[in-house]
């Protein structure tokens, strides 16, 4: 495990504070034969959007993952889930230990992480974060020569309303959406039902995690689509929340939700029961991006996610070649595993420390 940080080329301004330096662990997995696997816990420093760290999940991980893994019953990718359900919670620190072993065992059967999880398409449609501190026009103007083909605004409360009037002044069919974070409550309701009107895709949690019934009073009062994030950890939640009513899209992250079984469980139902479903993204290293547009590359991602170029974030990435968006599309690679290759001088660099855990295997 290498805790790293990563230089941001603009900051990331969100409602808890400015982030200039992400901070992220990379876990690389390597088996008895040499082969290396990647992954990554995308935790931020501070718990503002779950409950995990970059700290808590770097310490679950050393003192109490690592060392209960029964490595022997481990054959495939998805046995890690298995074996770590009987702890709660520390569902990034778990998403990325699984993720290691995903890119590890594409490596070992020769298959791209595509192949190996169902993918169907060739190519995966990318959409944009609107950062707060962005100059919108100037920042949307440029997204748009790259093709984005969604753009989401996070929330500054009560401010959005006349945001969008602005960008659909200049930009009338921008396809947009909007991230609120949790940040509103009841009182709300007549603000937000105030939107319905804007032409939005869909707003992306309104109200805090857990609250499903007031999602769903909120729902019952829209045209707009809810899409949840923060309040679906696992398939369970997504039932419940599709099944009450209190969102018609769902927002997958790989980190939030525990891991690539979980994901691909989530993708599956939500595929059956006809819910759209997009790939949510945390500012995150080209490796994890690299499992995004794995995971969206299967049938039922019909809404462009959160999976921008490297170029968004970063001004190097740890990967190569880096993300590239043309045409607002990204080219889900056929190579091995995640499918690109890990710039292993860069990530030596960033590194600011580093543990190496030796299961005993005799
Ligand atoms: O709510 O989707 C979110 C970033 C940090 C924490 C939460 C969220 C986000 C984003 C970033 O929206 C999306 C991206 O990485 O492109
Ligand atoms: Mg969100």
């Amino acid at each position: 495990m290498r805790k790293i940080e990563m230089p941001l080329r603009y900051p990331f301004q969100t409602h808890a504070g400015q982030v200039n330096d992400r901070e992220l662990i990379i876990i690389e997995i390597m088996d008895i034969e040499g082969r290396k696997g990647f992954g990554e816990v995308t935790a931020f420093s501070t718990p503002f959007y779950t409950s995990e760290t970059s700290e808590s999940a770097w310490l679950v991980l050393r003192r109490i993952f690592l060392p209960a893994v029964n490595w022997h019953q481990i054959v495939h990718p998805s046995n890690m889930a298995s074996q770590l359900s009987i702890w709660q919670g520390n569902r990034m620190a778990k998403a990325g230990l699984e993720a290691a072993l995903w890119d590890l065992y594409g490596k070992q059967l020769n298959k791209s992480l595509s192949q190996l999880i169902g993918g169907s398409r060739s190519y995966v449609e990318s959409g944009v974060v609107l950062s707060l501190a962005d100059k919108l026009e100037e920042v949307i103007a440029n997204y748009q020569n790259e093709g984005y083909r969604r753009y989401k605004l996070k929330i500054e409360k009560y401010k959005e309303g006349q945001m969008i009037d602005e960008i659909k002044a200049y930009a009338p069919s921008l396809p947009l959406m909007i991230d609120a974070n949790g940040l509103y409550e009841e009182k709300d309701i007549p603000y937000l039902q105030s939107l319905d009107s804007k032409g939005l895709m869909m707003i992306e949690q309104p109200f805090r995690p857990g609250d499903f019934y007031l999602h769903q009073q909120l729902q019952n009062q829209l045209d707009t689509p809810l899409c949840l994030d923060e309040s679906l950890t696992s398939l369970a939640d997504v039932k419940q929340a599709v099944l009450m009513g209190s969102c018609q899209i769902i927002n997958i992250k790989i980190s939030r939700v525990g891991g690539m079984t979980e994901a691909l469980a989530i993708h599956e139902w939500s595929r059956k029961n006809n819910i759209p479903v997009w790939c949510g993204g945390m500012v995150e290293s080209g490796i994890s991006k690299a499992h995004n547009i794995a995971l969206a590359s299967l049938d039922g991602f019909i809404i462009p996610g959160d999976i921008s170029a490297s170029a968004r974030f970063w001004e190097r990435d740890l990967i190569i070649p880096e993300v590239e968006v043309k045409q607002g599309r990204i080219k889900v690679p056929l190579d091995p595993g995640i499918g690109f290759k890990v710039d292993e001088e860069y990530l030596q660099f960033v590194t600011q420390n580093s543990y190496i855990f030796q299961p005993d295997i005799s």
